[in-house]
């Protein structure tokens, strides 16, 4: 059965003019094949707004996976994140200029929650199709963790059917022109995310194959 992907991405933050999260995930928006029906939605990068916006689009799509991605400016790789933490600590303000410090996401909650999508198989089929990719083992404690925890935190709770999870992305290159700092081209990077969609339609459960971290 055709499953339907949910992908959200994030609007500009930290001075850049674009987020390339939005870029490429608007890029699938409509795209279809046997296996998957994709819709793409727009999240703000403000701490409670983006959970709002998430949970609406949750409930205006009814997927079957929902697959959030932000930009990890410095990361050399696509990297699918393996846990979410139940900690909001900013080191910057978000769009609205709040910068929660030492917070918990959801008082008295989980300390963290795994990702419900099968990270290995997606990161092997990525660099098998030639794109770096790579475990990642922090989303970090800013916004994308935030929205992270609390779609873990609703799958938990409300929808305990829907596989889901979250995809941090390098720049694109014309985020660099002036920082010495890598990237990976856009059509890369959407090349990257509907092989993320296709093997989170396909497999339910993850491979039992070394790709740990040693540091
Ligand atoms: N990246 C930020 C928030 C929005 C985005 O695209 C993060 O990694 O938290």
């Amino acid at each position: 059965m055709r499953k339907k992907v949910l992908f959200t991405g994030f609007d500009p933050f930290d001075q850049e003019t674009v987020n390339p999260s939005w870029e490429a995930v608007k890029q699938l928006n409509g795209f279809e094949t046997d296996q998957v029906i994709i819709a793409s939605e727009q999240i703000p990068t403000v701490f409670r707004t983006a959970l709002d916006t998430l949970r609406q689009s949750i409930h205006k799509h009814q997927p079957d996976i929902v697959i959030c991605v932000g930009q990890a400016g410095g990361r050399m790789q696509v990297t699918p994140e393996r846990v979410a933490i139940n900690l909001a600590d900013a080191r910057i303000p978000d769009n609205e200029g709040s910068q929660p410090i030492d917070e918990e996401i959801v008082p008295g909650g989980p300390a963290a929650y795994w990702t419900g999508l099968p990270i290995k198989r997606i990161t092997s089929q990525m660099k098998e199709n030639g794109i770096p990719a790579a475990v990642s083992y922090t989303a970090g404690t800013f916004v994308c963790n935030y929205l992270f925890y609390g779609l873990m935190d609703h799958i938990h709770r409300m929808s305990p059917h829907i596989h889901g999870g979250f995809i941090h992305i390098p720049y694109i290159p014309e985020q660099t022109i002036d920082k010495t700092a890598p990237s990976l081209s856009l059509d890369m990077i959407v090349k990257a995310l509907r092989i993320a969609a296709v093997t989170a339609a396909q497999y339910d459960q993850d491979t039992k194959s070394p790709g740990g971290a040693l540091h």
